[in-house]
């Protein structure tokens, strides 16, 4: 009984979700491909981290810029699932994602913001968000008083209307040193009507 039960349990939530593939540009947020903004994969050696290079890749990210650190679990609290991003490996990183929009919609980008509380560098850890390479919005965050296991996250929202077929996002530190932002939790909202995104 409960092989089938399931079976047919699975073909109606199949059909629910055709169903909101077709009605989502009505009214509800789709999805835009993009994906792995929470920077679980690949999975980092519980409390290490590995240092990437330009060129290098974190699931679905590019480093194009500088290097970054992909922090493992428990080495200080990530803002969802077990995994962040050090936007300064060594020095200033880059990390980039293209994924498939519609010229002329509006996505809404939200990101997890914290920083590296470790003792070196300025409390002030800062950064930009740029889309197609170009300054989008600029970001900082005061590592005063936060430490590993309580890193203060904040959620940061940018907005921009497409103009390509695909669009790359990227996360840029604007700081020196190796203790930069910390990002983690991106997520990209296609959605119309959606007042959220104006
Ligand atoms: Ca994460
Ligand atoms: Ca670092």
């Amino acid at each position: 009984m409960s092989p089938i039960r399931t079976f047919v349990a699975a073909v109606i939530v199949a059909g629910v979700v055709a169903g909101a593939g077709t009605g989502a540009a009505l009214a509800a947020p789709a999805a835009s491909h993009f994906d792995g903004g929470s920077f679980e994969t690949p999975r980092v050696a519980a409390n290490t981290f590995v240092n990437v290079g330009t060129g290098g890749s974190i699931g679905p990210w590019k480093v194009t810029g500088g290097n970054v650190d992909h922090i493992g679990d428990g080495f200080w609290q990530a803002a969802e699932g077990d995994q962040s991003v050090d936007l300064n490996g060594e020095n200033a990183g880059t990390v980039s994602q293209n994924f498939t929009t519609v010229p002329g919609k509006r996505y809404t980008v939200t990101y997890s913001l914290a920083g590296n509380p470790g003792v070196g560098g300025p409390a002030l850890k800062t950064g930009k968000v740029l889309v197609d390479g170009q300054d989008f919005q600029n970001f900082s965050f005061d590592t005063t008083g936060k430490t590993m296991a309580n890193m203060g996250y904040v959620t940061r929202e940018v907005s921009f209307v497409a103009t390509g077929a695909t669009t790359t996002l990227s996360f840029a530190s604007t700081m020196s040193g190796a203790w930069g932002p910390v990002i983690d939790d991106v997520t990209v909202r296609h959605c119309e009507p959606c007042p959220s995104c104006d």
